[in-house]
């Protein structure tokens, strides 16, 4: 069946031949014996970073050998393999998980010990690899686990970023992006494989022929190539042997240099092409949500995509695999639109190398590839001029307008006379300019198109592809996203994880739903003391950190509310900020009493795209609010704002478990899903929310006493758009907001420049294109319920509970389930 596939018996979870002893004694030989012959130092002189290193290639010897054994076992099986093909995985620290799912955790604590060293030192020496931008590419990294840990054969396929998300920095509150250097000390999770090296090519013109048997034949002869070389990280499943690769590529020059060139002596002219070609994977593109259409970007998606499916079809099938077959053992699942050229790459390698003809081809083709949509917003939707690709992959451009023509002929079949909707569904537009439509692109290709949540699926369907589900009706389909209790529950939060294990057992982390049982729990006093405990702690946990990493002190005994996410407009940062300076004009204006205020601490985290002004602009206005507002004493201490920066994994890991209060406050209809909010669910945070992507699934599940709801349903929002909305009607019509915009234009938080913040209030009050100020009263009366709430310590635990106890329908084992079944028709080996 599809049930999770856990279980700490499995042969293969006990330690395999090949491993070392699984006890105290063989951690430590086999720690020691890395750090002397790998590290090449002696434990008395080792550095922190030594230590770490060889700490990963211990536990790396563990996995070894499950890794080995899994490969062996699902090329044995010709097993059905999902072929993930993500632009980014956002993966997070890799000690502490490959710890917990090689149950290494204790052994590794005590054997360090007796080494005179402290593993939580050791975790705090990895950077993470943050190979994504936000919710997407973390997602990625979610399914992942749950596949290993269900025993799905899955290999992930990306980009091997040399810099991943930039680290921010705050200069004068405002952010200032540095290079992310995460290899620079060692990279020790990866495995290169150069042997296994891929070629890709780019540019050039196609050529027609015809063949003996008089078929017309296409060759494309490219102009440039790089190679790409595979890295291979491994993905344990938890507790049950199972091991996963993910395979980045890197790109490299095919030649190192030009050796004519360079014995002539212009060194720097002969390494331009190495550098050239070394460029397309050096950088993660920052942008979340608006890509720019940039030429490297292309040649990226090419590249990974190129290097995947001919490593798939080279490395995991058999010699003499017949390819018409290759349906029943993958389907690779497109993470958005980024990875879409592989589609006509698939029809190229059929085509143009095996001789199918285009029917044959295009059967293969449709049976290979789901698509998965992950927005609602039109500038996210990714469209390639059709100049750029056909100047960089002209035989894919012709393909494209291959599957276009057959497409429109479908088309005009199904609804004669129609030219209007042809034209309105041709995945080539003609403005601004002739570009291909990738989105449409993968529907006409996709066996399945699913959105990411069901509010989503539905706008997906009724909104962004109208005559795409009129015509396929049954292609379209909904999974809801998930997260991996794995990482963020058991290993995020281990106090609660323990209060769970005492209370229902340890069953739960691979099968969510368990914790229903908690159910019963709510009213016992006993165990919500136990449960406050544990929050209380990791608020503790959560000050000393921020002390240490940022200087930021976070006073005692304050409801923490917190809003980390990326920043967009859409999101509506400013209307949490709005809330902030609100109730600071009301204590400056003495409408309100300190003493009136809950004592309340408002944590940001939030990255700008580098190239996005007005997400910079407003993260420089919550650093000047926070600077103001936390040095004035005529609050008495009793609102507080964070803003921590370098908002990532491993901070959310930190952040969230200590939460009360989570902010997840995009105007209905813009949120595709988010994962955030059901993060701080699962950890016992209350929701304040719009009923928006998977809020509506969140707030259906806990129940409305336990969800704080605001603002316009996505109908409501359609309906005031439709009607013209006037965001200068609200200012004027209401008090509160126009008495915080102002004191915002006042320059008290600038240093009197009253133009500082000119282009946020402007935006407001002038285009408010988000509608922050029409659910700004709205969103402040579901504030002051949370205080209400907030006040009933006992009533906000139980509350806290039994979200934690109803969230267990947003494990990512959950939505892997859902995609097995209604999109990859696989199941799991055990
Ligand atoms: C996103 C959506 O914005 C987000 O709502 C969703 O949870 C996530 C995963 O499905 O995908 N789409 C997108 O382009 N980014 C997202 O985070 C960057």
């Amino acid at each position: 069946g599809y049930g999770p596939a856990f279980s700490p018996t499995h042969p293969l979870a006990l330690a395999p031949v090949g491993s070392p002893p699984h006890s105290v004694d063989g951690f430590v030989a086999a720690f020691l014996a890395e750090l002397n012959t790998k590290q090449g130092v002696a434990l008395s002189h080792s550095s922190t970073n030594a230590q770490y290193l060889a700490l990963a290639g211990t536990v790396r010897q563990y996995l070894m050998a499950r890794w080995l054994e899994t490969s062996r076992k699902t090329h044995e099986a010709k097993a059905k393999t999902v072929g993930y093909l993500s632009a980014e995985y956002l993966l997070g620290r890799q000690l502490g998980n490959a710890l917990m799912a090689s149950d290494l955790n204790e052994i590794a604590e005590k054997g360090l010990a007796q080494c005179g060293i402290d593993l939580t030192t050791l975790r705090n020496q990895e950077v993470e690899p943050g190979l994504g931008n936000g919710g997407l590419g973390r997602l990625a990294a979610c399914f992942i686990d749950s596949l290993a840990t269900m025993d799905v054969p899955c290999i992930g396929y990306g980009i091997r970023y040399e810099y991943g998300i930039f680290r921010q920095t705050f200069v004068d509150g405002r952010q200032v992006e540095q290079p992310d250097t995460w290899l620079a000390l060692g990279s020790p999770w990866e495995f290169p494989h150069p042997d296994e090296s891929v070629q890709v090519n780019f540019g050039g013109y196609t050529e027609k022929s015809v063949d003996a048997d008089g078929r017309e034949k296409t060759t494309w002869v490219p102009s440039w190539n790089v190679l790409g070389v595979p890295y291979n990280y491994m993905v344990p499943g938890y507790l049950n042997g199972r091991v996963n690769p993910l395979r980045l590529w890197s790109a490299q020059a095919t030649k190192a240099f030009d050796l004519s060139i360079f014995n002539a002596g212009d060194y720097a002219e002969a390494v331009r092409a190495q550098t050239f070609a070394e460029n397309i994977s050096k950088v993660l593109y920052p942008e979340d949500s608006t890509p720019q259409g940039k030429e490297l970007r292309l040649q990226q998606q090419y590249f990974f995509v190129a290097c995947s499916l001919r490593d798939f079809l080279d490395h995991e099938l058999e010699e003499g695999f017949d390819l018409h077959d290759l349906p029943s053992r993958i389907i690779f699942q497109l993470n958005d639109t980024h990875p879409v050229i592989a589609v006509p790459e698939l029809m190229r390698i059929l085509m143009d190398e095996r001789g199918f003809d285009w029917e044959e081809a295009w059967e293969v083709t449709h049976q290979c590839f789901a698509y998965t949509c992950h927005t609602l917003l039109p500038e996210a939707l990714e469209v390639w001029s059709t100049d750029l690709l056909g100047r960089l992959l002209p035989r894919h451009l012709e393909i494209i307008y291959g599957i276009n023509d057959r497409f429109l002929a479908e088309v005009r079949e199904a609804f004669p006379g129609d030219e209007l909707r042809a034209g309105r569904m041709s995945i080539i537009t003609e403005y601004p300019e002739r570009g291909v439509r990738m989105a449409y692109l993968a529907t006409v290709a996709a066996t399945k198109v699913n959105g990411v949540a069901e509010l989503h699926s539905q706008l997906l369907r009724d909104k962004v592809l109208p005559d795409f589900s009129a015509l396929w009706p049954e292609r379209f389909t909904n999974v809801t996203n998930g997260v991996t209790p794995r990482r963020f529950l058991k290993m995020a939060n281990p106090k609660l994880s323990d209060v769970i294990c005492d209370a229902i057992g340890s069953g739960w982390v691979t099968d969510l739903e368990r914790l229903k049982e908690l159910e019963t729990y709510a009213l016992d006093d006993d165990f919500l003391a136990a449960f406050r405990e544990a929050k209380d702690w990791n608020k503790r946990r959560l000050t000393t950190l921020l002390r240490n990493r940022d200087g930021i002190d976070l006073p005692d005994g304050h409801l923490l509310d917190v809003m980390v996410k990326r920043l967009h407009e859409y999101k509506r940062q400013t209307l949490k900020l709005l809330h902030v300076v609100s109730l600071y004009e009301q204590v400056l204006s003495g409408k309100l009493a300190p003493a009136d205020l809950t004592p309340r601490t408002v944590v940001f985290g939030a990255k700008a795209a580098p190239g996005y002004r007005m997400a910079k602009d407003i993260i420089h206005l919550i650093n000047r609010v926070a600077r103001t507002v936390n040095a004035d004493p005529c609050l008495e201490g009793r609102l507080k704002v964070a803003f921590p920066a370098n908002y990532n994994v491993t901070l959310a890991e930190k952040l969230i478990p200590a939460a009360d209060l989570s902010e997840q406050i995009s105007l209905a209809g813009m949120e595709a899903s988010g994962t955030g909010n059901m993060k701080f669910a699962l950890n016992g945070a209350l929701t304040i929310g719009t009923d928006d992507g998977a809020n509506v699934e969140i707030r259906r599940l806990v129940g409305d006493e336990h969800f704080f709801l605001f603002g316009m349903s996505e109908p409501e929002v359609a309906a005031l758009g439709a009607r013209g909305y006037d965001p200068g009607a609200y200012y004027q019509g209401n008090a509160a907001i126009r008495a915080a915009i102002d004191l915002i234009n006042s320059g008290i938080f600038s240093d009197g420049d009253r133009g500082m913040f000119e282009s946020v209030t402007m935006s407001l009050t002038h285009h408010d294109r988000f509608m922050a100020l029409a659910d700004f009263e709205s969103y402040v009366a579901a504030q002051a319920r949370v205080e209400e709430r907030y006040a009933d310590q006992e009533s906000w635990t139980r509350s806290a509970v039994l979200n934690v106890a109803r969230s267990g329908y947003f494990s990512s084992d959950r939505s892997m389930r859902d995609y097995l079944r209604r999109i990859w028709h696989t199941q799991p080996m055990l």
